[in-house]
């Protein structure tokens, strides 16, 4: 909890270590009530900062002092000076060791961050500053130093003893207890320092390199899990090919572990050599985790892996380079995970993802530029901006300079800065000289905070056979109010004619140049001009998504099914959907409110349909194309977001597409149910696709309400072998109108699972995010279920979460009681777990999206928070920000 008034801490303010810790000699005594933690520090005053011996500060809090000793000299309470968060010595020389035991408490330790217990096992979580709740230490990720790590504790209950690095030594003590040393042989900040000790069972397998040496990979379980690691494993040795072939990147030690725990505040960590993920992102196997499940278990192994090159060999000077290596990192999973599965899905997932979630941060009170310029809590800053947009701007770098210049210049950064703490210009840099240009106004991605806009206008000159289309940057207010300066926009592009076939490109002045192409706008108004255009041809625009810009260009409604169907870039046509049901969606908006009765433009059910029957078509891209625009997608394009009439609007159409387009949903979904039956369960692309198909049609089928439509929903539920089927017909009679058949389903799915944590997340999460009436009742019923806490965050989340997150017509309830009931869980969570309370808040903090009425009962909650006492700094920063 906070003590002092909070801090802000600024970029601007950077200065390098006064001191540096060569070597880190630690050793643990676990006990049941408290443990011990000797640190020896072998320390030298750091050349670069001159001459002179300043005071030695180190990092430490909720520490309980026992001894520190400078040189083998004992220090008395005299010669130190200690405050909450800080110990101060003064050193004699300019090498020397300093030695110092402190208690902790892990067996307490609810906030999840620095040394704590998850069930029965000890485990770790040091980034950013949890480090430092382990014992007195330069807790910053530009003092990098080799780790040796000893455990001790009681042979019975810990059979296990994990540190990073290679194993040295272990052996028994004569009282029951029993010890094991690590040595790390890399230099490494603390934030990747992990312990882990427990009764734990392990998959082991081998990876051999393309060097031809072999690692060990061990995957360690709670015994009960033993049997769900497999996928995990498939996926480590996927992504470990993976950096070899696409990055030239070998692992680097002989053994490399995962550890998955049940309480964990994020996914994973990417600890040296000792990865501890949370179990949700490591356990699947086909009875118990869905297709989701076991594409987010592939995709978060692989980030964690690759975090070992972009992350630890090469690391972070300061915390406001965090995208350095989480933008690249998500960029990395995510040409991986596209790899893997198939890439046009993927990039519609990324997309959708980023423009409902990382748009509503970039446009709300916590806005920051990819690299912010200061924070208060480093932790409130592990956020959708610093990743999934810091991943598209790494994807911009490469689209700038093509595949092959992206990687000589991943090589040269590599090879230049192995071993360094380093920044984002750094990176930009090696770039930039691999390359011989020059990424000075890219930069600008970095440090200006906001989605920018870009307005596109087009003219035709038939006289002349020119076609110009004129590109306008603009960029909202940000909190940080800075003034913009033009981004360089990478704007992927073709032209259509009206067979709908891409035509030659040609800029006035320039060479041909294929028939897509990517257009640099550096200017805040600019126009580029094709010629020999034989005729006015319409222009696909943003192919990939190539920049993350909210791109409006005037297409009327026929011209968005003609690209649906037309456009040679995939993701372009399911943006042309999306498109057309943001235009059909809006109006029926707009007829809500208006009073009027609700009439579904035909064109959306015409293109659907046409898609519907297009049996060419990859099926997990149908599925996608069949999928409307979420309601939180509307809610973030509209200028006040009306939630009622967004939910109405859509499952008006919802309900047009399922009535009209019965018999084509019908034969898909026994099409593929009659495959699935057929079929075991695999975990491939081709299998997710069919499920994916096969799922939506259901959730359609059932608006229905037809009996044949519950009898399959019930087979489904009872015959399939697998989650992903199980999970959707449960969730499917959970939205439907058959109380007792919802009822007899959400029974047998508790009993069938009560004893699986996270098939019971799913069964919370299922009721959290149905938006039939009474939603919030329901959720405090679930809080009371014996398998609900909120010291579990995957527990937090799945009905918390999922309830102000997903559900948004009962959360918005007009009369506050969603607001007031999550303001009081905040509260409650503050004291638990300050990182989980602040991640919870969001929702709130959006107020300004929504009506008079509903803007002063949310702001009434966040004031509420801000007095209710002793705010930790997570949700103090983002309350204050969110009321300023
Ligand atoms: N680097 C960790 C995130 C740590 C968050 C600390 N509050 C996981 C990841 O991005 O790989
Ligand atoms: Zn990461």
């Amino acid at each position: 909890m906070r003590t002092e008034q909070p801090q802000v801490i600024y970029l601007k303010d950077y200065q390098a270590p006064e001191y540096l810790i060569d070597e880190t000699h630690l050793t643990f005594e676990l006990f049941e009530d408290h443990s011990l933690v000797h640190a020896q520090l072998v320390m030298r005053r750091n050349p670069a900062r001159g001459a002179g011996l300043p005071p030695l500060v180190l990092d430490g809090q909720q520490l309980e002092l026992l001894s520190v000793a400078l040189d083998d000299q004992a220090l008395s309470a005299g010669d130190y000076q200690l405050d909450d968060s800080h110990l101060t010595v003064q050193p004699k020389a300019a090498t020397f060791t300093l030695d110092t035991s402190v208690k902790i408490h892990p067996e307490s330790n609810t906030a999840l961050e620095g040394l704590y217990k998850s069930g029965s096992m000890f485990c770790t979580q040091c980034e950013a500053e949890g480090f430092r709740k382990i014992t007195y230490y330069l807790d910053r990720p530009d003092v990098m130093s080799k780790f040796t790590t000893t455990v001790i504790a009681e042979q019975h209950r810990y059979p296990v003893l994990l540190s990073n690095g290679n194993p040295v030594g272990t052996g028994p003590q004569d009282d029951g207890r029993h010890w094991a040393t690590w040595e790390d042989p890399f230099m490494k900040p603390a934030y990747l320092f992990a312990l882990v000790a427990g009764d734990l069972w392990c998959v082991e397998d081998k990876f051999t390199r393309q060097s031809g040496r072999d690692v060990t990979l061990r995957i360690y379980v709670e015994p009960e899990n033993i049997d769900k690691c497999q996928h995990a494993m498939t996926s480590l040795k996927k992504s470990m090919r993976w950096d070899e072939e696409v990055y030239g990147r070998e692992y680097d030690l002989d053994i490399f572990m995962i550890v998955a725990v049940n309480d964990f505040n994020m996914g994973a960590m990417e600890n040296k050599g000792l990865n501890i993920f949370n179990s949700s992102c490591v356990l699947a196997r086909a009875e118990t985790a869905t297709d989701a499940a076991h594409q987010r278990v592939e995709a978060v192994v692989a980030h964690e892996y690759f975090h070992n090159w972009s992350g630890n060999r090469v690391t972070c000077r300061d915390w406001f380079q965090l995208s350095l290596k989480e933008g690249f990192t998500v960029f990395r999973d995510s040409e991986f995970s596209a790899d893997m599965n198939s890439r046009t899905v993927k990039r519609i997932e990324d997309v959708a993802y980023l423009r409902t979630h990382q748009f509503a941060e970039d446009a709300g009170p916590m806005a920051h530029a990819v690299r912010p310029d200061s924070f208060i809590e480093i932790s409130n800053f592990y956020t959708l901006t610093v990743y999934e947009k810091g991943s598209e701007v790494v994807r911009m770098v490469r689209t700038l300079l093509g595949a092959e210049g992206f990687r000589k210049g991943s090589d040269l950064y590599f090879e230049r800065h192995d071993g360094q703490a380093v920044t984002c210009d750094d990176f930009i840099k090696a770039m930039e000289d691999a390359n011989g240009v020059d990424l000075t106004q890219f930069k600008r991605w970095y440090s200006q905070a906001g989605t920018p806009r870009l307005a596109v206008s087009e003219h035709y000159d038939s006289a002349a056979q020119t076609y110009s289309l004129t590109f306008r940057q603009s960029y909202p207010a940000t909190p940080d109010k800075v003034e913009k300066k033009p981004f360089v926009i990478p704007v992927e592009l073709g032209l259509l004619d009206a067979q709908g076939n891409d035509i030659a490109l040609r800029l006035q002045g320039e060479a041909a140049a294929g028939t897509s192409r990517v257009l640099s706008v550096t200017e805040a108004e600019q126009t580029f001009t094709f010629v020999d255009v034989a005729a006015k041809p319409l222009p696909s625009l943003l192919r990939g998504f190539s920049a993350p810009v909210k791109l409006s260009f005037p297409y009327d409604r026929d011209q968005l099914m003609f690209l649906m169907q037309h456009d040679s870039d995939g993701f372009n046509r399911w943006e042309a959907g999306q498109q057309l049901s943001v235009q059909v969606l809006q109006e029926l908006i707009a007829q809500h409110q208006q009073g009027s009765a609700l009439v579904l433009d035909q064109r959306l059910v015409t293109a659907l349909g046409t898609v519907l029957a297009n049996e060419q078509l990859d099926q997990a891209m149908v599925a996608e194309m069949l999928s409307l625009p979420s309601e939180a997608y509307l809610t973030e394009i509209s200028e006040v977001a009306d939630v009622d009439a967004i939910h109405a609007a859509r499952e008006f159409a919802r309900k047009q597409i399922a009535d009209q387009l019965f018999d084509a949903l019908n034969a898909r979904y026994q099409a593929n149910r009659g495959v699935s039956r057929g079929t075991e369960y695999v975990a491939e692309a081709e299998h997710f696709a069919r499920r994916s198909l096969q799922n939506i049609v259901l959730s359609y089928l059932m608006l229905s309400g037809k009996p044949e439509v519950l009898a399959a929903t019930l087979e489904q539920f009872d015959a399939c072998d697998n989650m992903t089927e199980r999970l959707t017909a449960l969730a499917v009679l959970v939205n439907s109108p058959f109380e007792a058949e919802r009822g007899k389903a959400l029974e047998v799915f508790a009993e069938n699972f009560k004893d699986n944590p996270l098939v019971m997340d799913q069964w919370f999460s299922v009721q959290a995010a149905s938006t039939l009436p009474g939603g919030l009742a329901r959720v405090k019923a679930l809080m009371q279920h014996p398998a609900f806490t909120m010291k579990n965050p995957n527990k937090v989340r799945a009905l918390i979460g999922a309830f102000a997150g997903q559900n948004l017509v009962n959360f918005h309830a007009a009369d506050g009681s969603g607001y007031r009931f999550l303001a009081e869980l905040v509260i409650e969570l503050n004291a638990l777990n300050p990182q989980i309370a602040s991640r919870q808040l969001a929702p709130l903090t959006r107020w300004r999206k929504y009506d008079a009425a509903r803007q002063a009962l949310m702001k009434a909650e966040l004031e509420r928070i801000l007095a209710s006492g002793s705010l930790s700094s997570d949700v103090y920063e983002v309350v204050s920000k969110s009321l300023a």
